[in-house]
This record gives structure tokens, C-alpha cells and sequence, in this order.
């Protein structure tokens, strides 16, 4: 090869010597057999333009390699990235889950103190309730069924009596069932009611301003006695259920006042 070499760059250098040109076609012969050499080499390194049916099913499955690596490669990522977003959501969801812990130790401890403060509280109206209660014990104020009620031990005239009863927070008795008339009675005395006609003769009224529905009248009453202005009501025959008198306002009687329980 080193010849060969030679020779050519002697030729370059214009010699015409016939050992030279000898040399030469020597070197030409080689050259030959290189190409020869060349030409059997030549099939191994040529393209898929130039090989056959094998060469295409190689190339298919170099493609195919790399197609399922980027697939891999690609599902990799996917997978890392899902793993860590699904590491940072538990994380997130793991503080939510302390915070709403302590949300919940917070109100538990509220619930807990506002439940103690309603039972002090409880106890604390409890107490007042009784004291008051005992209060209008010692007043001369008698309870019954959702009402106070006071017997005076004085007389005085019917609009006496009710002052006397406004004054105490009160007003004169308004009987509205069978219960309390009876329990009206039960003191047996002639007490004035807060029942009258004073506004229009004949219609009687409650002190409240309602109308008269349920009636107690003794027999024969109201009679409404002539010249004597029979407009206020009295309990009079306090051992009959049917008890009650119209009288003159202006007579002295005992009175009975009421004022509903308010707690
Ligand atoms: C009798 C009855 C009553 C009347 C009084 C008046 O008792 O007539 O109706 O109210 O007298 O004193
Ligand atoms: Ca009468």
C-alpha cells in the first residue's frame, strides 16, 4: 500500500521512467483487486434502497424498538408525575384532616362549656323562679293552674277592687272554665268578678274585654234589679255551681284578683 503511494505522487511529479510505469501497473492491478475487495464489501454497508427483503423486516423492527421505548419513556413520566401528585394531594388532604380535627377538639370544648352554662343557668332560674314563687306566697297570693290569685280581706266598691287588683299587677278574676269557677267558689265569700255591663246595659264583658261565653248565673239572675244599676258581678251563692249576682257597683264586697304565671 506504502508502493502504491509512492507511485502516485511520483506520477504527480511528472516521470516518465519505464520502471516507473512498471510500478504503476502494478499499483493499477491493486487498485483493481482493492475494488474488487471494495465491491464484495459494498452490499453490508449499502442502504435499504439498494437490500433486499430481510433488510425491510430489520428496519420494521428497529422502529418498532424505538417506538416502545419513547412508549415506555412516555408512560414513565406519566406514572411519575401521577405518583407525585398523588403524594402531594395526601398531603394536602392529610393537613385538612389535622385542621379539621382541631376544628372538631374546638367545638367540642364550646359545645361542652355552653352545655354547662345552660345547666347553671337552668339551675340559676330555677332558683329565681322559687324565690318569686315564695314571694307571692307571703303576699296572699294563691297559685293554680297557671295563674296567682288574690282573696282580699278588706271590701271595697267593684272599681275599688279592680284598682286595688291593677295595683298588684293584676286585675279583677276572669272565670273561663268550670275548674276555676269552682276554685273561685272554694273561699266562700262574696267577692266581686271581673265581669261587667257598665258600657252597654245588658252585654256583659270580661275585664279583658272579651264577651261573656260561658255563664255561672244564679237563678233568676242577672236581673238587672230596677233603679239600682245592677252592672258589675259578683260570686253570691258560693255552695251552687250556678253562683253568680249582678249588684250595684258601688256596694262594699270582698274581691278576687288573678294574673297569669308569666314563667
Ligand atoms: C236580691 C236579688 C238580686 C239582687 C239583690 C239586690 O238578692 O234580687 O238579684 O241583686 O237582691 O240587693
Ligand atoms: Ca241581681
Amino acid at each position: 500500500m506504502n508502493e502504491r503511494l509512492d507511485v502516485f505522487a511520483e506520477g504527480a511529479g511528472q516521470s516518465h521512467n519505464h520502471s516507473k510505469w512498471t510500478t504503476e501497473l502494478k499499483s493499477s492491478e491493486n487498485i483493481y483487486e482493492n475494488e474488487e475487495e471494495i465491491h464484495t464489501l459494498e452490499p453490508n454497508r449499502t442502504g435499504p434502497a439498494l437490500s433486499g427483503a430481510g433488510d425491510g423486516k430489520k428496519g420494521s423492527r428497529r422502529a418498532a424498538a424505538a417506538f416502545l421505548g419513547l412508549l415506555f419513556v412516555l408512560l414513565l413520566t406519566g406514572l411519575i408525575t401521577l405518583a407525585f401528585l398523588n403524594n402531594k394531594g395526601h398531603s394536602e388532604w392529610k393537613k385538612e384532616m389535622v385542621l379539621s380535627q382541631t376544628r372538631s377538639n374546638n367545638l367540642s370544648k364550646e359545645l361542652f362549656q355552653l352545655q354547662k352554662r345552660f345547666e347553671d343557668m337552668t339551675k340559676e332560674r330555677n332558683d329565681l323562679q322559687r324565690k318569686l314563687q315564695d314571694h307571692h306566697v307571703q303576699l296572699g297570693w294563691v297559685f293554680y293552674s297557671g295563674s296567682l290569685y288574690y282573696i282580699s280581706s278588706l271590701k271595697k266598691s267593684w272599681q275599688q277592687s279592680r284598682d286595688d287588683c291593677l295595683q298588684r299587677g293584676a286585675d279583677l278574676v276572669i272565670i273561663n272554665s268550670k275548674e276555676e269557677q269552682e276554685f273561685a267558689r272554694r273561699f266562700r265569700k262574696l267577692v266581686w268578678i271581673g265581669l261587667t255591663d257598665n258600657k252597654t246595659e245588658g252585654t256583659w264583658k270580661w275585664v279583658d274585654g272579651t264577651p261573656l261565653t260561658t255563664s255561672y248565673w244564679a237563678q233568676n239572675e242577672p236581673n238587672g234589679v230596677q233603679h239600682r244599676d245592677e252592672d258589675c258581678a259578683e260570686i253570691k251563692i258560693y255552695d251552687l255551681e250556678n253562683s253568680w249576682n249582678d249588684e250595684s257597683c258601688s256596694l262594699q264586697r270582698f274581691w278576687m284578683c288573678e294574673k297569669k304565671k308569666t314563667w
